[in-house]
């Protein structure tokens, strides 16, 4: 293996666009491997926790995590703070980020379409709503988490927000984080990104 291959589902969204998009802003040359859903099956056992995206790179063991992967990239290539109390705030929002998936997977797997509204109004309204604030009482002037410069954390937010209000989770208003001004204009900040368009531009993502 020569170019490091990041390992993820075959679609343009959550943990693994976001260490794609960190690889491409860092601009390394790398293997964007794709897994269709029905060879997930077997591979998963193979993965070092069972769960996708997974970075691996020529003489190293393969590296899980989404937040470590970025952290990983963002500290080599001056996308993610040099500073270590700055790095740990932004690491925390990162663990934000993952713990908010973490509240929203149950509701995935509700197959009874009114039992699944209910649960996705209550969490829109309450946990989401409680996430939104909590976040952007952590955002400054921004637009980026660390002001002008775009780092790793802003790509998990990114990715978290664009999920949230683009209507793609049914039951949840894309008006959910309306709310939270800050956080929306990093939302638009990233996607205006040129690194970041260029990213999406090429990938259709
Ligand atoms: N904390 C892990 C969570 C990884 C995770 O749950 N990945 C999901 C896709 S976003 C997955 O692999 N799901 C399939 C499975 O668990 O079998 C991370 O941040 O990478």
């Amino acid at each position: 293996m020569s170019r490091p291959r990041l390992i993820y589902f075959d679609f343009a969204g959550s943990r693994g666009e976001e260490c794609r998009i960190a690889l491409h802003l860092a601009g390394i040359d790398f293997e964007d491997v794709r897994i269709k859903s029905a060879d997930w099956p077997t591979m998963k056992a193979d993965m070092p926790f069972g769960a996708m995206p997974v970075l691996e790179l020529a003489g190293k063991a393969p590296l899980a995590h989404s937040n470590a992967i970025l952290v990983f990239i963002g500290r080599q290539h001056r996308l993610h703070p040099a500073d270590a109390f700055e790095a740990a705030r932004h690491e925390s929002l990162m663990c934000a980020v993952e713990e908010l998936r973490h509240t929203i997977t149950p509701t995935l797997r509700i197959t009874d379409p009114e039992q699944k509204r209910q649960a996705r109004e209550a969490l829109a309204a309450n946990e989401l709503s409680t996430w939104g604030s909590q976040v952007e009482r952590q955002l400054g002037d921004g637009p980026f988490i660390g002001g002008a410069t775009l780092q790793v954390a802003d790509l998990k937010l990114y990715m978290v927000v664009r999920w949230l209000t683009t209507g793609i989770l049914d039951h949840v208003p894309t008006t959910v984080f309306d709310h939270c001004p800050k956080l929306l204009r990093l939302y638009g900040a990233v996607g205006d990104h040129v690194g970041v368009k260029a990213w999406l531009a090429k990938t259709k993502g």
